[in-house]
């Protein structure tokens, strides 16, 4: 079994965190996103969606979404229960992990792809048939989107220390990812969202942030 990561990229980094929670460990081969590896045509005949991260199983079978990838492993190794242990719980990580994608990594993805010159005709991810150009517009809506983002990590904290609840989950991950994503460009976490401020301090001082 492998994983095709990318160090600095946002999306790989989420898997290579559940599994550092998990303490499970994989060989790893690192592709050059920056450098275009990812849309050369071996990598290509790997995922032709020309994405990361991407398990691949003993038997042949590849992975291509990070959510795919963590629920394989939730089901291979369920403790620690990082998308939640009862029905409820799974429910709140489900809906609250789709909330911190769309407000947190889609948003920074907006920003920075519509601003980068290196994607001006490449805004969306990855590879297949049309070319998608930058639409400037897009920074600002992302920019306000993340607003909100921030606007609900402050309030899913006051309902405990982190944010489905009691236990530490996928949200954290997702979101701690997103930030770190956001940072690349110089949108951070607000002065007034001390919670957030606080509980980004402590999540990203456990081991699993440097993985
Ligand atoms: N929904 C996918 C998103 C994957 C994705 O967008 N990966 C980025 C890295 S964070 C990528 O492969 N980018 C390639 C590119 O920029 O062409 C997932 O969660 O795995």
């Amino acid at each position: 079994m492998k994983l095709y990561d990318c160090q600095v990229a946002p999306n790989p980094r989420r898997v290579r965190m559940f599994l550092a929670e998990k303490g499970i460990e994989l060989e790893k081969i690192e592709i050059d996103i920056l450098g275009g590896e990812n849309l050369q045509d071996e990598f290509l005949a790997i995922n032709p969606r020309g994405l990361l991260p991407v398990l691949e199983l003993d038997d042949g079978t590849r992975i291509d979404e990070a959510m795919a990838i963590c629920r394989y492993f939730e089901e291979v190794q369920p403790e620690p229960a990082l998308l939640g242990r009862d029905l409820k719980e799974k429910a709140i990580v489900t809906m609250r992990q789709r909330k911190m994608e769309f407000d947190g990594m889609i948003s920074t993805s907006e920003v920075f792809r519509n601003q980068h010159e290196q994607f001006l005709k490449r805004s969306i991810p990855g590879a297949g048939g049309a070319i998608i150009p930058a639409i400037p517009a897009l920074i600002d809506r992302g920019t306000q989107t993340l607003e909100r983002f921030f606007w609900w990590l402050e309030k899913y904290l006051e309902e405990g220390p982190y944010l489905a609840g009691e236990q530490f989950t996928m949200v954290d991950i997702t979101a701690i990812c997103a930030i770190g994503f956001a940072e690349w460009v110089e949108i951070y976490i607000p002065d007034e969202n001390i919670k957030t401020k606080k509980w980004y301090e402590e999540v990203s001082a456990r081991p699993s942030a440097e993985a």
